[in-house]
């Protein structure tokens, strides 16, 4: 399963220097995809760019991980960071209700960051294997999805634990990057 992943990994980012970032609130399993993604094959770069963001080299990609919620006064010293990523992978735990609308407020704050126009919107409803979880529709629906127009989106119901949807996900931003 792992070599999978980072076989198609490989294949969505291709060979070229890219910026991808990972974000969403703490807890969402943002930490868990990425070496589930790379299957471990990520190398710590910048441990040091925030209390709440790591930056990881894999293969040919700059990846940005972002613990986003709160914090507004810092955004803007990390723009230099994330400007130019050609994709935004935004990890929602799919058990975490009370939270859905903060998740919400941050994405549409990203989705209107000028440094990140243009960039492909993937979000990934992750803990799918936990029962009782909110399925992709409610939780598009709760992200307000629909009213991102400016950009490509799509959401995937997925489980970083034992790495259902993970393919569609990155088969989909393979389409994406492709076209852009
Ligand atoms: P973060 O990087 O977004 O902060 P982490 O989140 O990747 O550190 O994950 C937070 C917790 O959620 C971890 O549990 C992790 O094992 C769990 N988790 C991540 N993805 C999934 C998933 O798909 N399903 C389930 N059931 N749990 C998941 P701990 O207990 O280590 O805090």
């Amino acid at each position: 399963m792992g070599i999978a992943f980072s076989a198609l990994w490989q294949r969505v980012f291709g060979k070229e220097e890219m910026k991808v970032c990972i974000l969403g609130l703490d807890n969402a399993g943002k930490t868990t995809l990425l070496y589930k993604m790379t299957m471990n094959e990520v190398i710590s770069t910048a441990p040091t760019v925030g209390s709440n963001v790591e930056s990881f080299q894999h293969q040919n990609l700059n990846i940005l991980l972002w613990d986003v919620g709160g914090q507004t006064s810092l955004r803007q010293s990390w723009a230099q960071y994330y400007s130019k990523a050609r994709a935004i992978i935004m990890v929602v735990d799919s058990t975490d209700r009370e939270r859905l609308p903060l998740a919400k407020e941050e994405l549409h704050k990203m989705a209107h960051d000028e440094a990140l126009a243009g960039a492909a919107m993937l979000v990934m409803a992750n803990k799918q294997d936990v029962r009782g979880c909110m399925n992709a529709a409610q939780i598009s629906e709760g992200l307000d999805l629909t009213s991102l127009r400016d950009r490509p989106w799509h959401i995937v119901a997925c489980s970083a634990l034992t790495g259902k949807g993970l393919a569609e996900g990155l088969d989909w931003l393979t389409l994406r990057l492709k076209e852009a």
